[in-house]
């Protein structure tokens, strides 16, 4: 019987999962936890837990008590608060990760997964299709937290049989729940602006290219991910992942298309150099390969279904 808890359920990412998760295995079996005291719209559908993943004894009894099979941990600091607070970001980035991995080391828990970031990626990696395994020497606060991630995730796979799952995300675009605080958030808001002023100012300059991808393929990669048999996983630190890439100035004109008034211009801020420092591109051969992973939006589709479904 699958039992599914999903830590940061409130955000832009878990907000989506849980949905498709409920839809998928039913809604009793699929639980959204947040630090936050209130269940959001969206999932008051089903059950809802408060519970502080830094609350180590607390997040325990509840995966025990409620005999929990499966969590993904979503809470965590991205990329640009945690520049602004990088004590905080690694500690919460890290503790929550070794809270779940020791339950499913004592086999409490039958799957784990838990999201890396292209993040893990430095200014020394190969910037144009970048490969799986390449050189890695991320320089944000995130990053590193990320990277030291994977390779606690790997270990506990290898040294003690965790079954732990995890893709590395590019810059995910969704309208049902608003980002929370990465570089790549400039890719949605400038959606909202679009509908709202039919103008918009990024704060990443106009040839800066970051991979991205769609929430639609994000949700299904990552249950692909987690459903596909055991072997199939050959990769236990994270799965490189692809779904498109482009500028802020290809996202306008393609966003033109649509509305041929829609202007920008660029201010550029502390995040330019985060977005500097990562891939352009990214290969995603082993994941293809492996379970079978292939995206569906471009930038065209994803465009139109941003402008569609962001309220004007
Ligand atoms: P988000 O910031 O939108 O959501 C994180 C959620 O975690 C929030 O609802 C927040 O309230 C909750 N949270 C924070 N502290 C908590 C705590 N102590 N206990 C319980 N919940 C807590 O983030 P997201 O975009 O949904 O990202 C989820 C995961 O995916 C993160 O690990 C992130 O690094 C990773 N990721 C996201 C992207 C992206 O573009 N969204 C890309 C790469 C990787
Ligand atoms: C961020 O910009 O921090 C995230 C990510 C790519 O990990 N969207």
């Amino acid at each position: 019987m699958k039992k599914v808890l999903v830590i940061g359920s409130n955000g832009q990412i878990g907000t989506e999962l849980v949905l498709k998760l409920r839809e998928m295995f039913g809604t009793e079996n699929i639980i959204a936890s947040d630090i936050k005291q209130d269940c959001p719209e969206l999932l008051k559908n089903g059950p809802y837990v408060q519970l502080d993943i830094m609350d180590r004894p607390a997040v325990r009894e509840y995966i025990i008590d409620n005999q929990v099979t499966e969590v993904y941990l979503l809470a965590a600091l991205l990329s640009a608060t945690a520049e602004k607070n990088p004590d905080f970001a690694w500690k919460l980035n890290m503790e929550g990760l070794f809270t779940i991995l020791d339950l499913a080391k004592e086999k409490h828990l039958k799957k784990v997964f838990w999201p890396s970031s292209i993040a893990v990626f430095g200014p020394t990696t190969p910037k144009q299709n970048t490969p799986q395994y390449t050189v890695m020497e991320p320089s944000t606060v995130y990053g590193i937290s990320k990277q030291a991630g994977e390779r606690w995730c790997e270990y506990y796979a290898q040294n003690f049989d965790v079954d732990v799952r995890s893709i590395r995300y590019p810059g995910l675009i969704s309208y049902k729940s608003l980002p929370g605080g990465g570089t790549t958030d400039y890719a949605v808001d400038i959606f909202y602006k679009a509908k709202q002023n039919n103008k918009f100012t990024s704060f990443l300059s106009e040839n800066t290219r970051l991979p991205m991808m769609f929430m639609d393929d994000a949700i299904r990669g990552t249950i692909e991910l987690m459903e596909t048999s055991k072997e199939n996983v050959k990769i236990r630190s994270s799965y490189n992942l692809s779904g498109c890439d482009f500028t802020p100035k290809e996202l306008a004109e393609s966003i033109q298309k649509f509305q041929p008034d829609f202007k920008i211009d660029y201010e550029f801020d502390f995040r330019q150099k985060i977005a500097d420092s990562w891939p352009d591109s990214i290969c995603d051969e082993h994941a293809l390969n492996d379970w079978g992973w292939k995206a569906e939006f471009d930038l065209y589709k994803m465009t139109k279904v941003m402008l569609e479904n962001v309220p004007a």
